[in-house]
């Protein structure tokens, strides 16, 4: 059972999901900072629902890969010589690394999914600059293993070993002993069906049709409205005084500051979009939201475009303020929502308002507006 034939194929498998996960996981993180040449559409408005969804799920896939693969080697973890030579020191060195790294790195992963954090370090940070280091160490991994790898590839999974150079001909008869014992063809399936499990099991926070057999997705459809909540008003320290008569929406551009009250917001032309909520922590879901177009916002007190701007809450703090490339400022579907689901926004979802653009990580959602400046 543990040899590279099992592991290889399991390992194919795992650095497929790890891949996924790494591609995915880059362009989430150059949404959310994105460095000078990189730009992210508008549109398709489900596009990082996909992204995310996939990166979630193929995370959460890999895990009982992990597990068998590392199940498949674990006593060459431990084999002898402990040190030797130069050369042995160094792939040891990187199978440590690898493997400390990619337990670390989907384990922490599942735990944010269910926004359990009994960990100091902040993780986004930490999970990024692990991804580099897993990442690095699987393509090593590969690197110095790809002869094996591929011996071990070319052979078929349940034949008898090669046989050693002078032996006698294998016995085309399995000895009674292998009778009734267990394949490398079982354990590969019942790998693949484990890995496959994981992945049901959390899809559907992603996948509206799915939602019925995820019986692990953390978050999918309660909260009010009908929409799952990430961080409520109380949690965000927002009491029901944001109802009071005094509030403004104020909006720096052209050099001004123009307040805006909620009355007048109202009053402005109203549009209606479905747009996705997509959590960078994998759930994600639609809903119907009414507002005023941020363009025609803009518009109303000079502004034409073309500008980046900044969405500030009345929340402090890290998740309190975001930045709106232009192209989502001008966008269509880019809207200050009042309304939810045909009702007055809730507490929980932003009331006042909130800025609700498409195809955006659901962190760049601001809630509780208190000021938009065009930078
Ligand atoms: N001010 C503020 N806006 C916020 C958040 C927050 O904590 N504070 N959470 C964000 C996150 S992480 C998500 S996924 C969405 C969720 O929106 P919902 O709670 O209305 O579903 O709101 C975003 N907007
Ligand atoms: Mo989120």
């Amino acid at each position: 059972m543990r040899g590279a034939r099992v592991t290889a194929r399991v390992g194919v498998a795992l650095g497929v999901c790890f891949a996924i996960c790494f591609v995915t996981g880059l362009l989430s993180h150059w949404i959310q900072h994105p460095p000078g040449w990189f730009a992210w559409p508008t549109r398709p408005v489900w596009l990082y629902r996909f992204t995310q969804g996939l990166h979630v799920t193929t995370g959460v896939a890999a895990i009982p890969l992990l597990l068998v693969k590392l199940g498949t080697v674990y006593p060459k973890l431990f084999a002898r010589p402990r040190i030797g030579s130069p050369v042995r020191l160094i792939e040891r060195a990187s199978i440590t690394v690898l493997v400390v790294a990619a337990i670390f790195q989907v384990f922490t992963g599942l735990m944010n999914t269910a926004q359990w954090y009994p960990w100091k370090f902040f993780f986004t940070t930490t999970h990024y600059a692990m991804a580099w280091i897993v990442i690095g160490a699987v393509l090593v991994h590969i690197a110095v293993k790809l002869p094996i790898i591929r011996a071990a590839l070319g052979e078929p999974v349940d034949a008898p070993d090669p046989l050693p150079a002078g032996g006698d001909a294998p016995d085309p008869t399995p000895t009674p002993e292998h009778k009734g014992v267990l394949t490398r063809r079982t354990v590969l399936r019942s790998t693949w069906a484990l890995s496959g499990l994981a992945a049901v099991a959390v899809v559907g926070q992603s996948l509206p049709y799915a939602r019925w057999v995820s019986f692990l997705a953390p978050r999918s459809g309660d909260g009010p409205q009908g929409l799952p909540v990430n961080r409520t008003a109380s949690q965000a320290g927002i009491t029901d005084g944001v109802r009071s008569a005094d509030y403004r929406l104020t909006v720096a551009a052209a050099g001004r500051e123009t307040p805006v009250t909620l009355d007048a917001l109202r009053a402005m032309p109203q549009t209606t979009r479905d747009l996705p909520i997509a959590c960078v922590e994998g759930w994600s879901a639609s809903a119907t939201w009414t507002g005023v177009r941020l363009r025609d916002l803009l518009a109303t007190v000079g502004h034409r475009g073309g500008s980046d701007t900044r969405m500030i809450s009345l929340e402090r703090g890290l998740y309190g303020v975001s930045q709106l490339p232009a192209n989502f400022v001008d966008a269509d579907d880019t809207l200050i929502a009042l309304r939810l689901n045909g009702d007055e926004l809730d507490l929980d979802h932003g009331y006042p308002c909130r800025l609700i653009a498409p195809n955006r990580p659901g962190v760049l959602q601001t809630k509780w507006l208190t000021r938009i400046e065009v930078l």
